[in-house]
């Protein structure tokens, strides 16, 4: 027989365990730890350069020579410097374009900086940019076209072996790799160690990709694998830094002609908004360069693209919870042009003057549901800052509001949330309001929020209330933020 003592000791474990709410359980496909650190970067920075810098071209037909390489005030604190001023939290090199000239002195070519003047042969770009990068606690990622418009056995299964232990050599020779990248392009025509002609691989098949991926996980499980079908992060369509609006996290790639997809094989239109309710968790990446081309050209020096511009663009993509890649291409010096320096600089004093300070930090936040009325899942979990707290509701609440009292009026252009993605991607439309003398005005209507959605208001409000009503979601909400921000005078 249990006695009134032994009942009576046990009591407050009882109630505590009683007390403790579960979280909620995950809606649909989940990101997984390395796409959740990805999506924190928000903007990260592209670098393209080589051989074509000095040519004038876009696309190298591998025959260059390689002394043409010869960047002779290449300084790689200095670029760097400049992307992790504007705010980039990454960068990502093109170690090979489709010209095959390699950046780094690799052993499976000599059509690399290791037989150019440049240095005496004995520089490398890979090491430089990846040491500087580490030193401003940047990201580093390598670009490796599998095209290979110079190699003698492209198109043969003997070039697989040289592609991977390219890639080998990038991944075990640099330090930590947080993005690899895979474009799609497979030209046709090139130099193929003086060949001169046109090959043809099948996109669907040539690469074997997924052994490819395989060996990335084993050597740097934390890189995230870009390409235009994943498997981490996919190419959103276009390369004008615009993601659909909505644009889901969520989706399932499928071929040109309806078939399997490959990188370079995608119905691209897909890509720019995903697919609510697919299986896998595939955010977009917005690849764009701040000039009319990818590399370097003195004519495009006047075609930079302004604060204003790159601001824009910042709204379509980070906005639309993808993350934005934006070019910025050394020059024939090896240095970052003063037109682009001086729009980054206005681009990340933009971001700083506008992001820093979160007008809501201390709103009293109140919510219609709250998750077993537990404190641990309240509103106020929205405000603080961090990624891992977050307001939920009971399981069945599929509409849901959360009011923020600011506490006197507050000037406010732009509106960030971002839901608990680990949980998923529930929320499917939403209305922002303001209190406005008696009723609530409703300011923005939309579709998704996913990893992040920045409202962007045309012109500043003032505002003591703000409501957000969850109109429909797939499950119960989640959401770590709803942060308030005034906007910087552009850069
Ligand atoms: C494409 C390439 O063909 C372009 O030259 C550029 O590198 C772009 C980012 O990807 O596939």
């Amino acid at each position: 027989m249990i006695s009134r003592r032994t009942l009576l000791a046990g009591f407050p474990a009882v109630l505590a365990a009683a007390r403790t709410v579960a979280p909620p359980s995950p809606y649909g496909a989940v990101p997984s730890p390395r796409q959740l650190a990805w999506h924190e970067l928000e903007v990260t920075a592209f670098l393209h350069f080589t051989v074509n810098t000095f040519t004038d071209k876009e696309w190298g037909y591998g025959d260059e020579d390689p002394n043409l390489f010869n960047p002779e005030k290449f300084d790689a604190e200095t670029i760097v410097g400049a992307l992790a001023d504007a705010g980039m939290r990454g960068v990502i090199l093109t170690c090979k374009h489709h010209d095959g000239f390699c950046l780094w002195p690799t052993k499976t070519t000599v059509h690399s900086v290791l037989h150019s003047a440049w240095r005496g042969g004995k520089g490398d770009v890979v090491r430089d940019i990846s040491q500087a990068a580490a030193r401003r606690k940047m990201k580093f990622g390598v670009y490796l076209s599998p095209w290979d418009r110079n190699n003698a056995q492209y198109g043969t299964p003997e070039y697989l072996k040289i592609y991977r232990a390219q890639l080998s050599e990038l991944l075990t020779g640099y330090g930590p790799i947080f993005e690899v990248w895979h474009d799609g392009a497979n030209g046709g025509d090139g130099f193929y160690g003086g060949a001169r002609e046109k090959r043809t691989i099948d996109k669907n098949t040539y690469y074997d990709w997924p052994r490819t991926w395989e060996m990335i996980r084993a050597m740097q499980p934390e890189a995230v694998v870009f390409s235009d079908v994943g498997p981490d992060v996919r190419w959103v369509g276009n390369e004008r830094g615009m993601a659909g609006d909505p644009c889901w996290a969520t989706f399932d790639p499928v071929g040109e002609d309806g078939g399997a997809a490959s990188p370079g094989n995608v119905r691209t239109k897909e890509s720019n908004s995903g697919q609510r309710h697919a299986s896998k968790w595939l955010p977009a990446e917005c690849d764009v360069s701040i000039r009319p081309g990818w590399f370097w050209h003195e004519a495009e020096n006047a075609r930079v693209k302004t604060p204003a511009q790159l601001t824009s663009l910042y709204y379509q993509s980070v906005g639309r919870g993808a993350t934005l890649l934006l070019n910025v291409p050394p020059n024939r010096d090896g240095l970052l042009a003063a037109e682009d320096i001086a729009s980054l600089q206005g681009f990340g004093a933009y971001l700083r003057g506008t992001f820093t300070q979160n007008l809501a930090a201390r709103a009293r936040a109140d919510a219609t549901h709250v998750r077993g009325n537990d404190k641990q899942f309240g509103p106020a979990q929205l405000l603080d800052g961090r990624p891992d707290t977050y307001w939920a509701t009971d399981d069945k609440v599929t509409s849901a509001d959360v009011t923020l009292d600011l506490g006197r009026p507050v000037k406010l252009q732009v509106i960030r949330l971002k839901e608990a993605i680990r949980f998923g991607q529930r929320v499917d439309a939403f209305t922002l309001e303001r209190w406005q003398s008696g009723y609530w005005e409703p300011l923005v209507s939309s579709t998704g929020i996913g990893p992040r959605r920045l409202i962007h208001l045309a012109a500043p409000i003032i505002a003591t209330q703000l409501r957000l009503r969850i109109t429909q979601a797939s499950a119960s909400p989640a959401l770590s933020e709803f942060a308030v921000f005034a906007e910087a005078a552009p850069g």
